[in-house]
């Protein structure tokens, strides 16, 4: 694997945080957390520009690039009070999918293995693939489930004559074995794809979707609670996908295949900030955020606090203070 920090734009790290070289170990060694870009979108089926996804998280933020990101939330630095770094891009060339994925899941599989969490930024959501393959090589085939935020179901066959693209990651996953059908948790499916043919083969694997009529009707939040209940049956870890199109078109415009109806930006992140806290989460990743659609940099600013979210709520697991969503942030009374 080559690797050459960002593959494009300016060589910085996620809003300031320390980097680290895959290549050598010791750089990385007792890290929470590696940040890692796969700026591929060779895979999509639709406006291609995700490459330039990785880039766009990384920096879109008005304050400082300093590292540190106090949460008013969840009253802890998701960036400093653990340990989080940037390994850069895996380099993808956007023609050659295959050694694309090989890659990208080796780099993922080594950040699994050194015993931090993953994180990746995409990239299209191909890369799903070799993210949650790569998580699954270190904790165990079958014994990670699978929460995955998305308008699509990406559990398509064949798409254009190819086994491997942006439509169906998920159905290659669960052939794989990597993830089992009976833990994969899709949330905010919607629009006109796929047809009943993809929805039997799905129905088969007994995966368990919430299509966007379901959410509003019973309520996120119920949704959720039954969702992690099947996650956490009989697992090891919790792998997190988002999908930036999962959210409506009208708060996260820069994407290549938008669906109308969907999650606000505010329900996306109080989602990532629940699995994040209440889950074992062992990997995650943000995909199919593309500048070249966004306006005002609406969609690369959620992508950014989407991962920032994750990482505040990470910490806040991991320093054994009980969080009350409750608590008002001041009351000077
Ligand atoms: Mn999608």
């Amino acid at each position: 694997m080559t690797r050459y920090g960002p593959m494009y734009g300016p060589d910085i790290t996620f809003l300031g945080v320390d980097r680290c070289d895959l290549t050598d170990p010791a750089s990385f060694e007792g890290a929470d957390v590696v940040i890692l870009g796969a700026p591929f979108d060779g895979g999509t089926s639709h406006r291609p520009g995700a490459r330039f996804g990785p880039m766009a998280m990384r920096q879109a933020c008005y304050l400082a690039h300093d590292g540190s990101r106090p949460s008013l939330a969840l009253r802890v630095d998701g960036l400093k009070d653990i340990r989080v770094l940037d390994a850069g891009d895996v380099e993808c060339f956007s023609g050659d999918l295959e050694t694309s994925i090989r890659d990208i899941e080796a780099a993922v599989h080594t950040i699994a293995a050194s015993g931090a969490i993953p994180v990746v930024l995409g990239g299209d959501h191909s890369i799903a693939l070799p993210d949650a393959r790569g998580v699954a090589r270190h904790h165990g085939f079958g014994r990670v489930s699978m929460i995955h935020f998305d308008a699509h179901a990406d559990t398509g066959e064949i798409e254009f004559g190819h086994l491997y693209g942006h439509g169906q990651p998920m159905r290659r996953l669960i052939e794989s074995g990597a993830i089992r059908g009976d833990r994969f948790l899709q949330i905010g499916l919607r629009g006109y794809w796929p047809g009943p043919e993809v929805l039997s083969w799905m129905a088969a694997q007994h995966m368990r979707s919430y299509e966007m009529t379901e959410i509003v009707h019973r309520g996120l939040t119920e949704c959720l609670t039954e969702a992690f209940a099947i996650a956490l049956d009989d697992c090891d870890g919790i792998f997190l996908s988002v999908d930036i199109d999962v959210c409506d078109p009208g708060h996260a415009p820069g994407t290549g295949t938008p669906e109308p109806g969907g999650l606000s930006a505010r329900e996306l992140l109080d989602s990532v900030r629940r699995i994040c806290y209440e889950l074992p989460v062992v990997g995650l990743e943000v995909v199919e955020v593309a500048p070249p659609y966004d306006h005002a940099d609406i969609t690369a600013l959620l992508g950014n606090r989407v991962v920032l979210e994750a990482l505040s709520a990470i910490a806040r697991r991991r320093s054994g203070d009980p969080w009350d969503p409750r608590r008002p942030l001041l009351d000077g009374r």
